[in-house]
C-alpha cells in the first residue's frame, strides 16, 4: 500500500454514535499531549499540515478521523494523562478514549501508543497502556522524537521501554527526521492486512 490520498473526515465527541456504524479498519495514535501524535500522522500520510500540530499542549480535544486511500481511518486520539490508575481515573478522565476504543472494538487494527523517547514512560503512560490492554486493544509502542537523542541514548530508552512493555513491538521514530518511519509504516500495512 502507498498512501495516495488522505483527508480529514470528522471530529468525534463522546457518544457520537455514528462511528459505530462504520466498518472501516482503523489505526489509532494515542499519547499524552505534545508527544508528537499529529506530527507523526502528517509524516505517515505525506501531508504537511493535515493534522494540526501545536507547541501548546492540549490542542486536540476530540478524536479526529482521517480517511486514507478512501479505505482506512487513521485516528488522532488525544489524552492528557491519568493522575493515578484506579476507579477515579476511569470515572473522571479519558472517557473519550475508553468509549471510543470500546465502541470501535474489532475495527481497530492497531493502537500506537506514543511515548516521548526523552521523557521515558511515566506512570501515567504505563497506566494507560494497561488500560488499553484491558480493553483488548492491539497496542504497539512508539518512542517519539528520537532525533533529540544520541544513538546511545536511543538504545537506553529502548531498553527501558522493553522492560516496561515487554513482548510489545517498539518503534523509535522521528517525524522531523524521518527515522524509522518506513518500519512503522510496514507495521501499519501488516496490521491492516495489506502489502
Ligand atoms: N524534535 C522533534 N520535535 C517534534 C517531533 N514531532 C513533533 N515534534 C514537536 O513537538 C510538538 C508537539 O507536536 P504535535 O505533533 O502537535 O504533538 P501532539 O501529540 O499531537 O500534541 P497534542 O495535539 O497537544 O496532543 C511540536 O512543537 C512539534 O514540532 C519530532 O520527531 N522531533
Ligand atoms: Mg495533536
Amino acid at each position: 500500500m502507498k498512501i495516495i490520498d488522505a483527508v480529514f473526515v470528522k471530529s468525534v465527541f463522546i457518544d457520537d454514535s455514528k462511528v459505530l456504524f462504520d466498518n472501516k479498519k482503523e489505526i489509532i495514535f494515542v499519547g499524552r499531549s505534545n508527544v508528537g501524535k499529529s506530527s507523526l500522522m502528517n509524516t505517515l500520510m505525506w501531508k504537511k499540515d493535515l493534522v494540526k500540530t501545536s507547541s501548546k499542549p492540549g490542542k486536540t480535544k476530540t478524536a479526529n478521523l482521517f480517511l486514507v486511500n478512501n479505505k482506512y481511518y487513521f485516528t488522532d486520539l488525544p489524552w492528557y494523562g491519568f493522575a493515578k490508575l484506579g476507579k477515579e481515573v476511569k470515572e473522571k478522565l479519558d472517557a473519550l478514549i475508553s468509549w471510543y476504543v470500546e465502541e470501535r472494538g474489532q475495527y481497530i487494527k492497531r493502537v500506537y501508543m506514543l511515548i516521548d523517547s526523552k521523557i521515558w514512560p511515566q506512570q501515567t503512560d504505563i497506566d494507560m497502556y494497561k488500560y488499553l490492554l484491558e480493553l483488548w486493544a492491539p497496542v504497539s509502542i512508539v518512542l517519539s522524537k528520537v532525533d533529540r537523542l544520541s544513538k546511545n541514548e536511543i538504545t537506553k530508552s529502548l531498553n527501558h521501554s522493553e522492560s516496561e512493555f515487554f513482548w510489545q513491538k517498539i518503534f523509535p521514530v522521528s517525524s522531523a527526521k524521518n527515522i524509522w518511519i518506513k518500519e512503522l509504516f510496514a507495521d501499519i500495512r501488516e496490521a491492516l492486512g495489506v502489502k
